[in-house]
């Protein structure tokens, strides 16, 4: 875990959803920061030296040069869209930006968290759920949230997950997106997910983020 203490950084994994948020939200507003991968596979995150920065043994953390902290994507994501408005990650309508929050909680609160790496090694380590078995876990609960998403999506208009705009929405759904493909979620009954997410991977600023694309990707 190589640390870099001049500029910004964002502790990351190439393939955390979470992660690549935030990697999406930075190119978004070509903000500079250094990558610091925290290689989870090996379980760098629960190392002491990370938990110094991040209690949680989560990633993504952000790093600013003058020591401040702070942890969970959205929060990271909200304070950057502050720091540096332009271009803006939330709808100008309220009731726009409501909805938008709404399709973004969705998958970072109701979506992602059923998918954990750690929840995932709980349900083998107490339950014995081998890879398919947690493969099918994960289905199912993008599903449960893929399901409500489908439905709103399918009520509002727009190229991008919420009207013209890129937004939190789609920093949100692309990775979910990714993830769903990774667990062998078919897509066909979410016609509107899926157009949204091939209307945000395609932009540069998704594509330099794409787990694919990462330095510590094998
Ligand atoms: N709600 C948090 C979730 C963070 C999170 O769960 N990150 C995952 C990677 S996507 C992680 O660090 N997992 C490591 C583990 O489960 O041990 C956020 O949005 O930042």
């Amino acid at each position: 875990m190589k640390d870099a203490l001049l500029e910004p950084c964002l502790f990351g994994y190439w393939r955390s959803s979470a992660a690549y948020r935030v990697r999406i939200a930075l190119n978004l507003k070509a903000i500079a920061a250094s990558q610091v991968p925290v290689q989870l596979q090996a379980g760098e995150q629960k190392s002491a030296d990370y938990r110094a920065l991040n209690p949680a043994g989560l990633v993504p953390l952000w790093r600013e040069p003058d020591g401040f902290t702070l942890a969970q994507s959205l929060a990271i994501i909200e304070y950057l869209d502050e720091k540096f408005p332009d271009p803006p990650l939330l709808p100008d309508d309220f009731r726009q930006k409501a909805l938008c929050r709404e399709i973004a909680y969705t998958i970072a609160c109701d979506i992602h968290p059923a998918g954990n790496l750690r929840v995932l090694e709980k349900l083998t380590a107490d339950y014995g759920a081998g890879p398919e078995a947690r493969a099918a876990w994960n289905r199912h609960w993008i599903a449960a949230g893929f399901d409500a998403i489908e439905t709103r999506l399918a009520a509002m208009a727009g190229r991008h997950a919420i009207g013209d705009r890129i937004s939190l929405a789609d920093i949100c759904l692309v990775p979910q997106v990714y993830n769903a493909l990774r667990v062998g979620l078919d897509l066909a009954p979410y016609p509107r997910i899926t157009a949204a997410d091939a209307a945000a991977r395609k932009l540069p600023a998704f594509m330099a983020a794409a787990p694919e694309a990462q330095a510590d990707a094998p």
